[in-house]
């Protein structure tokens, strides 16, 4: 995968992709992140990348001749890389979303600074705009590279696991199951039985209905979209019925 990213700070972006996984897929050729710094391609003798709002208001807003320049220097003017904007009122980035983008061999990020960009440059130049949540930030550099993270370890051999991805959070649909590693008691508090059982069925069951309870606890708004089996469901009820009648007796 080779992501282009387009930004004012483009000295924020080293420091994690040479870092742990993403550095070891780059040197492994599955990744490839070419920063540009959009000031580059101000003509202006101070360099100017921003300007007042038109119509008066608070903040600078990110004019839209050099970023134009930079992305057209960089991908062209018939370009066949789409260039996904960052901002908090792009539509949500989920599992799903870094799948759709997963497939795709190369993919260009504008990340916003100030206020916001000149409309123009949404209207004409960018594809595709996302938000990694409600919130507001300074800048789109961390969603840049929250983004071009989950992207990459769904990239076939990034992860040490062929499938690494698959168990996630989200990945199915569901949260996930709790984890445990050694030692077996830690301060009095047990790892539970049957992950220490080595009966493989008995666990898989067990970190399903682990899944199925956190998700109905913590994330019920997931369940709608989950694909669950008919065992999932009747296990649903049965949790369902539980918490209405805490005492187990019906
Ligand atoms: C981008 C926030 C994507 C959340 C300021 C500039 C942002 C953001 N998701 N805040 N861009």
């Amino acid at each position: 995968m080779e992501f282009d990213v387009f930004t004012l700070l483009p000295e924020v972006f080293s420091p994690y992709l040479e870092s742990s996984i993403l550095q070891r897929a780059r040197q492994r050729g599955l990744l490839q992140v070419r920063v540009h710094n959009i000031r580059d391609w101000a003509t202006d003798k101070h360099r100017t990348t921003d300007d007042i709002p038109y119509g008066g208001g608070g903040g600078m807003v990110m004019k839209p001749e050099p970023v134009f320049a930079a992305v057209e220097a960089v991908l062209g003017r018939e370009r066949n890389v789409p260039l996904v904007l960052l901002t908090p009122q792009g539509r949500l980035f989920t599992q799903r979303v870094a799948f759709e983008y997963a497939r795709l061999p190369r993919l260009a990020l504008l990340c916003g600074r100030y206020e916001g960009v000149d409309e123009r440059i949404r209207q004409y130049l960018v594809d595709d705009e996302l938000s990694i949540g409600d919130y507001v930030l300074t800048g789109g550099e961390l969603p840049a590279l929250i983004v071009i993270d989950a992207i990459t370890r769904l990239i076939p051999g990034v992860l040490g696991d062929p499938d690494g991805a698959l168990d996630d959070s989200h990945a199915s649909g569901l949260l996930e199951y709790p984890h445990y590693t050694r030692p077996p008691e830690f301060r009095g508090w047990r790892v539970p039985e049957v992950l220490l059982s080595g009966h493989h069925a008995e666990i898989a069951r067990w970190r399903r209905e682990q899944s199925l309870r956190r998700t109905l606890e913590r994330r019920p708004d997931l369940l709608a979209q989950a694909v669950l089996s008919e065992t999932d469901r009747k296990l649903l009820e049965k949790i369902q019925k539980e918490k209405e009648n805490p005492s187990h007796e019906i």
